[in-house]
């Protein structure tokens, strides 16, 4: 699918480490640092945290890529040498901030993998909504051998993915997961040919922008909190969220196009 992405204005177009293009209800938000594999430096995790919080009101949905051969080298190494420990700790929450706002923002993200998808670059990866990974897409944890840990949020969002043994192996050994390994692990839910992830990123990001924004807010906020709690207190949470979404005027109007076959049948187009 194409969609006719233009250049966005303003504080978005400021951002000179991402490339940001909108095409009505679904931004295109690039990681443009290709020469150095898209690192993710100080100045990088500052700019996707504003460029997530600052998305445009009419903007439902996002894809996320990076440019160049790769998605993303993960931390920039060459700025972790000089921090002493406080200025570690801190460092590390400003990726969980910048992560959070992606998890628990406003609009569900497609991550589009390909090439590189490493350390801090997974950590990104795995706090979006969906992950389409192209044949070339690996993924590793070289973290272990660095000498260092995760710090951008994957040692809670991996093992939701893949599980803490999978976490564990890519860790002490530096095991390395091609895109279909990746995918049978859970660490995207598509693969597709090269080259064709953007379209494909633009056809998931297409559709969930069409979703009811009271339907997609519950599967982004409430679906992975209601996996982390108790069965009981997690079905007492689905009531509240489930009441609150039907009682929405979408809902409503979503369910009575159905019953008068205005809407499209399960697996069919509309
Ligand atoms: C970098 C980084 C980086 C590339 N920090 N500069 N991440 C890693 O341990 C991954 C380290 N990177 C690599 O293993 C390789 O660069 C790649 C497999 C990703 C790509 O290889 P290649 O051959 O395409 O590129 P390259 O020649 O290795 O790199 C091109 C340039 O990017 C080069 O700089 P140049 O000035 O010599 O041109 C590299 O130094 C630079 N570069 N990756 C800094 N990561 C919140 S905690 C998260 C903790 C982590 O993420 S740890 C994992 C870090």
């Amino acid at each position: 699918m194409s969609l006719n992405f233009t250049p966005a204005t303003g504080a978005l177009a400021a951002l000179d480490l991402l490339r940001v293009e909108i095409a009505g209800a679904v931004a295109h938000i690039r990681l443009n640092r290709p020469a150095k594999r898209n690192a993710v430096n100080d100045t990088l995790i500052a700019q996707l945290h504003s460029a997530f919080v600052s998305l445009p009101e009419a903007v439902k949905a996002a894809v996320l890529t990076g440019e160049g051969d790769h998605f993303c080298a993960g931390l920039d190494l060459s700025e972790l040498s000089e921090r002493s420990v406080a200025e570690g700790v801190l460092h590390s929450r400003t990726w969980h901030a910048a992560m959070d706002a992606i998890q628990f923002g406003r609009v569900p993200v497609v991550a589009v993998l390909h090439g590189a998808v490493v350390g801090g670059g997974l950590e990104l990866a795995s706090s979006c909504h969906i992950r389409v990974a192209e044949e070339s897409a690996y993924y590793g944890l070289p973290e272990g051998q660095r000498g260092i840990f995760v710090g951008g949020g994957g040692s809670a969002r991996v093992p939701r993915l893949a599980g803490v043994q999978t976490m564990t192996d890519m860790m002490l050994t530096g095991r390395v997961l091609d895109a279909h390994e990746g995918e049978r692990r859970g660490l995207s839910q598509y693969v597709v040919a090269n080259g064709a992830g953007f379209a494909k990123g633009c056809e998931l990001a297409a559709k969930i922008a069409g979703n009811a924004p009271l339907s997609n807010f519950a599967v982004m906020q409430a679906l992975p909190r209601i996996a982390d709690l108790s069965q009981p207190d997690g079905l007492f949470v689905e009531s509240l969220m489930a009441a609150i979404a039907q009682g929405d005027d979408a809902a409503k109007e979503r369910v009575r196009a159905f019953l008068e076959k205005r809407a499209g049948k399960v697996g069919k187009a509309s």
